[in-house]
């Protein structure tokens, strides 16, 4: 059965605790690992909408430990939300649909993963930004997220990808790649594979800085890509963070590197015409305030001072991640075009060096807050 495939959702929705008749499914084409649909119901002549997602169990492994985690976190935001008498909590974080046997997801005979969430209405994402106020949204937006998981109760969460950010294990999978080239593509990625290696010196940095215990590991989001933010179409405000996969233990750079790397371009992230590619810093400034002004306090002095290296080390350790999977057949992220994963990496290494240009503005930015 192939990507997308609407019949299956027939199936899939009677499994769920559903209020409604099934009436439509679109596919919703955003993410290039799981695959998500989003549902119509008719409930008695009312419109419901629930969105179902296959869980991409190749990539994550032990999908009960995903579910655990995004239970755990909604559970705790839910809570806190509440205890702050806000009035629209099931926008503001995801509601879990459970099984029709209370179960977190369903899995079936053929062992794939399902799960269901409430739709959110009147929300709609970015692929890019287009204001500085939303970057000041998608700031805010994933810093409360940290902040909040920072009193999370329990055991640490768990690693549902193990050594996700770890930029020294990505840029070694490069070069062993770069060696076994199976695909036989390793020339026509050429002058990609010489500016990774160029930058090899920054991928150890910030793993160093947490090897001395200068940077904490923090209970993070992880993939604070842009067009995870639901933002309320009406206020223009951020109402929730989606994809909660990978929440699991990590390092607050990475979140707000990864929101750098996702905000402050222009352009798409498979963007080709690389003359558009750059770091907006009126961007970075509102992504930074918004940021820094949801997590006050949080951070500490060591985590402060890489705030603008952050930008650089995960677009970097991205574009490497694509690289490599370009090299490797693309097995990973999903693809649209031959040469997909290569202009990806293109994109993020031309990002990189935009960054690195303006590095020191960044950081003095950040200082001044
Ligand atoms: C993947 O599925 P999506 O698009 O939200 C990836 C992220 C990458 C991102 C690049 C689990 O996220 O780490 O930054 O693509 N997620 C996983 O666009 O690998
Ligand atoms: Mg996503």
């Amino acid at each position: 059965m192939g990507p997308y495939d609407l019949s299956q959702i027939h199936d899939v929705s009677r499994e769920f605790q559903i209020y409604g008749d099934l009436r439509q499914v679109e596919p919703c084409k955003i993410g290039h690992i799981n695959e998500t649909y989003v549902a119509t119901y008719n409930q008695g002549g009312a419109v419901v909408r629930y969105v179902h997602q296959k869980v991409n169990t190749e990539v994550f492994r032990d999908p009960a430990g995903v579910m655990d985690n995004i239970g755990r976190v909604t559970r705790h935001q839910r809570a806190r939300l509440e205890g702050i008498g806000t009035t629209d909590v099931t926008r503001r974080v995801l509601t879990v649909v459970p099984t029709r046997d209370g179960e977190t997801f369903h899995q079936t005979a053929k062992g794939q993963c399902w799960r269901t969430f409430v739709f959110i209405e009147n929300v709609r994402t970015y692929e890019s930004v287009t204001s500085p106020a939303l970057a000041q949204e998608a700031g805010r937006a994933f810093g409360e997220f940290q902040r909040l998981l920072s009193d999370l109760p329990g055991k640490r969460l768990v690693e549902t990808i193990p050594d996700f950010h770890n930029s020294r294990r990505r840029f070694d999978s490069l070069v062993g790649m770069v060696g076994a080239d199976q695909f036989n593509r390793a020339k026509s990625a050429a002058p990609e594979v010489k500016f990774a290696m160029s930058r090899e010196k920054i991928v150890d940095v910030i793993l160093k800085a947490m090897a001395r215990k200068q940077i904490p590991e923090r209970a993070t989001h992880n993939d604070t890509k842009f067009n995870n933010v639901m933002v309320d179409c009406t206020t223009g405000k951020a109402t929730c963070v989606v994809d909660l996969d990978t929440v699991m233990p990590g390092c607050a750079l990475y979140d707000f590197g990864d929101m750098v790397r996702t905000t402050t371009s222009p352009t798409l992230e498979d963007e080709l015409d690389l003359s558009k590619v750059h770091a907006r810093m009126p961007l970075f400034r509102a992504l930074c305030r918004g940021y820094l002004e949801a997590t006050e306090g949080m951070l500490n002095k060591h985590e402060r001072a890489l705030i603008a290296f952050a930008g650089q080390v995960l677009t970097f350790t991205i574009g490497l991640r694509f690289l490599t999977d370009y090299l490797a057949g693309d097995t990973y992220f999903r693809v649209h075009r031959p040469g997909h994963n290569l202009e990806r990496a293109r994109t993020q290494f031309r990002l990189v060096e935009s960054l690195e240009r303006q590095a020191e503005e960044m950081q003095k930015y950040a200082d001044s807050i």
